[in-house]
């Protein structure tokens, strides 16, 4: 493996020598490698590698296009700030173009891509820190602003539907009947506690459909791991992982944000008694968001903030779910169970979300009263 990355990691423009190389675990999608360079000036640098999942994502240069737009435009913007932030680069080949193309051990062709390394930055699966937290929800409230006037009909959905959470359930159902794999019988509970949520589905989708909410540049897989912080002072520096930057609904981005940076465990935590949303941790995330992103938002945003949280943990409970009756055909897993237990553990979150709505949602409107006057600029 190490002799194939440094193969592929030739192809590219960087003038300097490999040091070292090293496999990056985070990522459920695609398998990420960092390399570090002794430059041809004597410094050391890391660059990011990625095989794209083509399983996933079907037209790798499709999706490589839409990135290159998006991250020119947001280093133009950025520069014209007067707190600047550093901006993720597309490295091209040696021969100009913007992925690798190898053919892997299966003959199957394989595509990697490269990114500069965002210096003396660091990411989190789970952080308790307020600073942390406050940081994730600021930095992904930044890039929706940052993209707020992005000339979205360039830009190209890399997976339709992908936020469809009403297709997703009805595809789900059908799943449920086709039992390919033979793995319905056991999970009766989980099924039956998706059917008795599965009121949320259509919440945003509708909202689209009337013209209530409108559609704009959203990132759609707001992790907080897809935030890179300042490792010393906890700031953040930029949002990664841009392969999901589609038109979408800017309450996909709160929503998820929410669920994942808000729990108090990670993913795939079996102990489902330590799952639930922190109160305080939902307060900074709810302000950091707010600080960038109140004076750009409609009130039938603001009123289904609460609502975007249910729905994507509901999403991607279901997708879990969905994945593990299918035979984990998309999701890495690393072990039999993986998908399921990750599934539990959203449909808890889910559980102890809907506990709290009342509270959630009084917190959203009470903030945004605070936040809405502020000056709608970047
Ligand atoms: C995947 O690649 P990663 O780990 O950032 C997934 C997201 C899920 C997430 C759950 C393209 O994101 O939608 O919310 O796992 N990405 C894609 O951990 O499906
Ligand atoms: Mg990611």
């Amino acid at each position: 493996m190490v002799e194939q990355i440094k193969q592929i990691v030739q192809n590219f423009d960087i003038d300097g020598e490999i040091l070292d190389i090293k496999c990056n675990s985070q990522g459920n999608i695609n398998q990420t490698f960092i390399v570090t360079f002794k430059m041809n000036d004597g410094s050391l640098k890391d660059y990011v590698f990625q095989k794209i999942n083509t399983t996933v994502f079907k037209e790798p240069y499709k999706l490589m296009r839409n990135i290159l737009n998006i991250t020119d435009f947001i280093s133009k913007k950025e520069s014209s700030l007067e707190k600047k932030h550093p901006s993720l680069k597309v490295i091209r080949t040696k021969d100009n173009q913007l992925l690798t193309v190898i053919k892997g051990a299966d003959g199957e062709q394989e595509y990697y891509r490269s990114y500069n390394a965002i210096e003396n930055s660091i990411s989190f699966d789970v952080s308790y820190d307020s600073d942390v937290v406050f940081n994730t929800g600021k930095a992904f409230g930044h890039f929706q602003k940052l993209l707020f006037d992005y000339p979205i009909e360039t830009l190209e959905e890399t997976i339709p539907d992908f936020h469809n959470t009403k297709k997703r359930y009805q595809e789900f159902l059908n799943d449920v009947k086709l039992d390919v794999v033979n793995r319905v019988f056991g999970i009766s509970k989980e099924i039956e506690f998706l059917k008795q949520n599965s009121n949320c589905v259509s919440l945003i989708t509708d909202l689209i459909d009337s013209g209530k909410i409108p559609i704009k540049v959203t990132h759609n897989d707001a992790k907080v791991n897809n935030v890179m912080l300042d490792r010393f002072t906890k700031e953040y520096l930029t949002v990664i992982d841009l392969d999901t930057v589609m038109p979408g609904s800017f309450l996909y981005d709160y929503g998820d944000g929410i669920r994942s940076a808000c729990s108090r465990s990670k993913e795939d935590e079996l102990d489902l008694s330590k799952v639930s949303l922190d109160n305080g941790l939902f307060e900074k995330y709810t302000d950091g968001y707010l600080s960038e992103m109140a004076p750009f938002l409609n009130k039938y945003e603001i009123s289904n903030m609460y609502n975007s949280i249910e729905v994507i943990t509901f999403e991607l409970g279901l997708r879990f779910l969905d994945d593990y009756i299918n035979g984990d055909t998309y999701f890495k897993t690393k072990y039999k169970t993986h998908n399921l237990d990750r599934a539990r553990n959203q449909l808890k979150l889910l559980y102890d979300i809907k506990s709290k709505k009342e509270y959630i949602n009084s917190y959203i409107l009470k903030t945004y009263e605070k936040e809405k006057i502020k000056v709608k600029k970047w």
